[in-house]
C-alpha cells in the first residue's frame, strides 16, 4: 500500500481528500448531529476555505453532503471562516461565521440560516442581504476580528455572543449583544481578557456542572480560547456574573500558556455543544498532521477530528473532565484481558489478539508502594520539557510505566504513553507523556513529547488509569479518568496495519500491576 493509506485513519473523522482544519457550528437538531468544518476543496494546504458538512445519528458514523457555507457574497469573498451554530426557540438553527472581505485580511461577523428549516438536513444555506455583515466594528483589530460563539439569551431578553480578537499583546473574547439576533451592539466591556497571551481564536464560552448534575444548577463557567501563539487550546474555569456581562476566573485556574488544557498534545481550535438529547456537553477539536507538507500531498488529505469527548466539571470544580462519547463503544470488537500481571523493572509484555494499529484499550495499573518515586525540582514548571528529560527509556522509581502504542516487533519504533510519578515535600506529581520522539524512523518529521501533570491524590488510590485511542496515524490518551489528555499524531514506517504491536511496560525499580487491562480491536467508522 502506499504511504497515507496507512496512516489514514478507521474511526477518527476526516473527510476522503483534502485539507481540514476547525470543526464549526456543531450542533443536534431534530435527531440529527451536524458538524462543519473548515475544509480546502483543491488541495492539502490550507486556503479556500469553505464550511464542508457532514450529518450522523450517532456521533461515529458520517455521511458528508454538500458545502454548507462557501464565497459568494462581498462579504465572505475571500473566505468562510470560523463561526458557531445558535438554536432559536421556535425558529431552528442559525450559523454566526467570520467573512473576510478583502485581501487585507479584513474580518467581519455574518449570519447565515437553512434555505429550508424543514430539510432534515439542512443542505443549503443562505445569507440574507439585509442581514449581512451581521457585525461591522471599526473599533477594533479588523484583521485579528473572528470566530463567533454560540449565542445566549440573558435574563434581559437579549442575546449575546463573543469574537476574538487581540490588541497590543492583550488576547479579548469581545462581547455583544442583540435583542433580535440581527444588529449586533459590542458591550462596553470584553466578557474577559488577558495581557501578554495573544490573539484569542476560536473562544468557547458554556456552563458546566458536574456530572449528573447537568440540566440542574450550572456551577461554574468555562472559558477557553485557542492561543494563536503556541497553538493550544486553554480554559479557565470560573464565574459568569450575568448582571455585569463579565466572567471572572477561579483562583485556581489561569489565563495564558500556564493554565489548563484540554489536551496537551495536537488538539486546536476545539469547539462545545450541548447535546439536548442526552443531556450532556460535547467537545469537537482538530488534531492537525505532524508529517511534512509534501507528504500530507503525497497522502492526498490532511487532519483529522479528535474522537468527540463528553465534557463535564471534576468533582474538584478545579478542572474540567473528558470521555470519549459512549457511542464510540459500538466499533469495540473483538476484546482481549489482562488481570493482575505484574510488571517488574524493564519489565514489557506484549498484549496480542487484537489489532493493535485500531484499537480502544483501556488500563488499570496500581502498585503498593509511592517510597521509591524520583525526586521532584520545583525547576521542572513545564510538564514538556521534563518529559523531554525523562522519556520512557531513563529508568525510574515509580514509573515511567503504560503502554508502548504502534510498536514494531522489535521496537524499532513506538510511541510510548506513560506516567512518571515524583515526590515533593507535601505531595506526589504525577506526569502523563505521549511522547513521538521513537515514533517513526522517518527522520524528518515533527515527532514532539507531549506531557501534562496529572491532579490526582495517588497517595490515597495507589492506582491511576489509562485509556489510549490508537488509529494508525493517531494515538488519543485519556489519562486518571479524563483528567488529562494528549493526542499525538504520528507515522510509523513499520508499525503500521498487522504490523504493529502493543505492549504495557514499567521501567521504574517499584514492581507495578497490571490490575485490568481490556483492549479491543476497532472496527471502522462508516464515514463518507
Ligand atoms: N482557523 C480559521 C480561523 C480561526 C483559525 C481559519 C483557527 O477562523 O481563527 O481557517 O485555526
Amino acid at each position: 500500500s502506499v504511504r497515507g493509506d496507512y496512516h489514514r485513519t478507521g474511526f477518527h473523522f476526516q473527510p476522503l481528500k483534502n485539507w481540514m482544519n476547525d470543526p464549526n457550528g456543531p450542533m443536534y437538531y431534530n435527531g440529527v448531529y451536524h458538524l462543519f468544518y473548515q475544509y480546502n476543496p483543491n488541495g492539502t494546504v490550507w486556503g479556500n476555505i469553505v464550511w464542508a458538512h457532514s450529518v450522523s445519528k450517532d456521533l461515529i458514523n458520517w455521511n458528508g453532503i454538500e458545502h454548507a457555507i462557501y464565497p459568494s457574497k462581498p462579504f465572505d469573498k475571500f473566505g468562510c471562516w470560523s463561526g458557531s451554530a445558535t438554536i432559536i426557540p421556535g425558529k431552528g438553527p442559525v450559523i454566526l461565521y467570520t467573512g473576510v472581505i478583502d485581501e487585507n485580511n479584513t474580518q467581519v461577523q455574518c449570519y447565515a440560516e437553512p434555505e429550508d428549516p424543514n430539510d432534515p438536513l439542512l443542505r443549503r444555506w443562505v445569507k440574507p442581504d439585509k442581514l449581512n455583515p451581521a457585525v461591522v466594528d471599526k473599533d477594533v483589530n479588523h484583521t485579528e476580528f473572528r470566530d463567533p460563539t454560540t449565542a445566549w439569551w440573558g435574563k434581559d431578553g437579549h442575546w449575546r455572543m463573543l469574537v476574538g480578537s487581540v490588541r497590543k499583546r492583550r488576547g479579548i473574547a469581545y462581547l455583544y449583544r442583540s435583542k433580535d439576533f440581527k444588529t449586533w451592539v459590542r458591550a462596553k466591556h470584553p466578557i474577559h481578557s488577558k495581557g501578554g497571551t495573544g490573539m484569542w481564536e476560536c473562544p468557547d464560552f458554556y456552563p458546566v456542572s458536574v456530572i449528573g448534575n447537568v440540566v440542574g444548577n450550572p456551577v461554574k463557567h468555562v472559558l477557553k480560547n485557542s492561543l494563536d501563539d503556541t497553538k493550544f487550546d486553554y480554559y479557565t474555569v470560573g464565574t459568569y456574573l450575568e448582571d455585569k456581562d463579565r466572567y471572572v476566573p477561579d483562583n485556581t485556574s489561569v489565563d495564558g500558556w500556564g493554565g489548563l488544557r484540554y489536551d496537551y498534545g495536537n488538539f486546536y481550535a476545539s469547539k462545545s455543544f450541548f447535546d439536548p438529547s442526552k443531556n450532556r456537553r460535547i467537545l469537537w477539536g482538530w488534531a492537525n498532521e505532524c508529517d511534512k507538507p509534501i507528504d500530507n500531498f503525497r497522502k492526498g488529505w490532511a487532519g483529522i477530528q479528535a474522537i468527540p469527548r463528553t465534557v463535564w466539571l471534576d468533582f474538584t470544580g478545579r478542572q474540567l473532565v473528558q470521555w470519549p462519547v459512549e457511542e464510540l463503544n459500538s466499533l469495540r470488537g473483538k476484546e482481549v484481558n489482562i488481570d493482575n500481571q505484574r510488571l517488574e523493572k524493564g519489565d514489557y509484555s506484549e498484549v496480542k489478539g487484537i489489532t493493535a494499529a485500531q484499537a480502544d484499550v483501556e488500563v488499570t495499573f496500581s502498585f503498593s508502594s509511592l517510597d521509591k518515586a524520583e525526586a521532584y525540582d520545583p525547576k521542572w514548571v513545564k510538564a514538556q520539557d521534563l518529559c523531554a528529560q525523562k522519556g520512557s527509556k531513563l529508568q525510574g522509581g515509580v514509573g515511567p510505566f503504560g503502554l508502548l502504542t504502534l510498536a514494531s516487533q522489535n521496537l524499532e519504533e513506538f510511541t510510548p504513553v506513560f506516567f512518571r510519578v515524583f515526590k515533593s515535600p507535601n505531595k506526589h506529581i504525577v506526569l502523563l507523556c505521549s511522547d513521538a520522539r521513537s515514533s517513526s524512523l522517518k527522520s524528518d518529521l515533527y515527532k514532539p513529547q507531549f506531557a501534562g501533570f496529572v491532579d490526582v491524590d495517588l497517595a490515597a488510590d495507589k492506582k491511576i488509569s489509562l485509556r489510549s485511542l490508537i488509529d494508525h496515524s493517531v494515538v488519543e490518551s485519556f489519562g486518571a479518568g479524563g483528567k488529562t489528555n494528549i493526542l499525538s499524531r504520528v507515522y510509523p514506517e513499520l508499525a503500521v496495519m498487522n504490523q504493529a504491536h502493543l505492549f504495557v511496560f514499567n521501567n521504574g525499580t517499584e514492581p507495578i500491576v497490571v490490575q485490568n487491562l481490556k483492549a479491543w480491536s476497532m472496527i471502522s467508522a462508516d464515514i463518507k
